[in-house]
């Protein structure tokens, strides 16, 4: 049996965001990523690789290089091993688990909230979120004791409601422990959990035996002497494939967290809306029993390829990109 001929084309992309989304100390004006395209007879497969700017190692260049020749490879007919860019790894292997149907296509479209703190703003939001009412709120850019301020109210305000909070590593446990100071201790355990409230690991588990409130690993999931264990105070871990890597590597860091009695949430890099939808598919696939973060959509002004529903974005076609390459 001969294999069917294999094509693949690589396009670029650069989405126009909102005004003013910040990115730790950079604003980003446009996203800018790369999609490709692969062929083998009558399969096809998509995949988005979008290195995030102030999070990923790799520079949309370095992605690009690896990408090409991670491409040429597999148009020779081989099986290229995946890149040591956690991006290219990503949409590589999402493109290949389309063409091999190795990528279930039923999705889950939930996503929790981002939440600015305003509960009148989130009462309505949440009035018309479908099941479980979860919203995510980012901490830890003003003052922690705001922070503890505003979650207590919005946990006082709305009976129904479970927070997901991030800190992004940003409180010294003094700072940590003055946020919660502010926050009842009887709606504690409607923190389903805070992501990296302080500067070190050890830091944070001191800060969720001594608070009760539970954590989550996000940015330590990403470093190299991370090991997935059960620990008190830890409930979740946070995986966001862009800056992970292969699907293979999520779905081992997925099943790692769930045999230790962890739950593994899938989360947005700021994907553009092909990338999103294949997460949400993921999602569906390796954590149905957890709504993924995947409440960035917004931050564009405008859909690739695939649309995710309801979203009212322009929806910009394959005709719109630039193709750097074709075989
Ligand atoms: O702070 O976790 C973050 C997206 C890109 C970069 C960093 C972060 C995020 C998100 C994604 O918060 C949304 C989510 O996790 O719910
Ligand atoms: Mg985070």
């Amino acid at each position: 049996m001969t294999t069917p001929i294999r094509n693949a084309a690589l396009y670029r992309y650069s989405l126009p965001m909102e005004a003013g989304i910040v990115l730790r100390n950079q604003r980003l004006k446009t996203r800018d990523g790369l999609l490709i395209h692969l062929q083998q007879g009558e399969q096809q497969g998509w995949g988005e690789i979008a290195p995030l700017p102030e999070f990923s190692q790799e520079t949309l260049e370095q992605a690009q290089q690896a990408t090409l020749l991670w491409l040429q490879t597999w148009l020779a007919g081989g099986q290229p091993a995946f890149s040591e860019w956690p991006s290219v790894a990503f949409g590589t292997s999402c493109a290949l688990a389309e063409l091999q149907e190795q990528l279930p296509l039923s999705a889950d479209y939930r996503k929790v909230p981002l939440c600015t703190g305003d509960p009148d703003e989130l009462f309505d939001v949440l009035a018309a979120l479908p099941g479980e009412k979860v919203a995510k709120v980012k901490v830890g850019l003003y003052e922690a004791v705001r922070d503890g301020m505003i979650v207590n109210v919005l946990l006082e305000a709305l009976p129904e409601l479970k927070l997901r909070l991030d800190a992004n590593r940003s409180w010294t446990r003094a700072k940590a422990d003055g946020f919660a100071k502010y926050v009842n201790p009887a709606w504690r355990d409607r923190i389903a959990f805070l992501e990296e409230p302080c500067k070190t690991r050890d830091e944070s588990r001191d800060f969720a035996l001594a608070t009760g409130i539970a954590i989550a690993w996000d940015e330590s999931v990403r470093e190299a002497d991370f090991v997935v264990q059960a620990e008190p105070g830890v409930v979740a871990i946070v995986i966001k494939p862009t800056l992970v890597g292969s699907l293979a590597r999520c779905r081992e860091l997925v099943n790692q967290a769930h045999q230790v009695g962890l739950s593994a949430v899938i989360s947005s890099s700021i994907e553009s809306s092909l990338g999103l939808t294949q997460l949400a598919r993921i999602a569906h696939w390796l954590t149905p029993d957890t709504v993924p973060g995947l409440d960035t959509l917004n931050l564009m002004q405008a859909q690739l390829l695939r649309r995710w529903p309801e979203s009212n974005l322009p929806l910009l076609d394959i005709d719109a990109l630039e193709c750097l390459w074709r075989n």
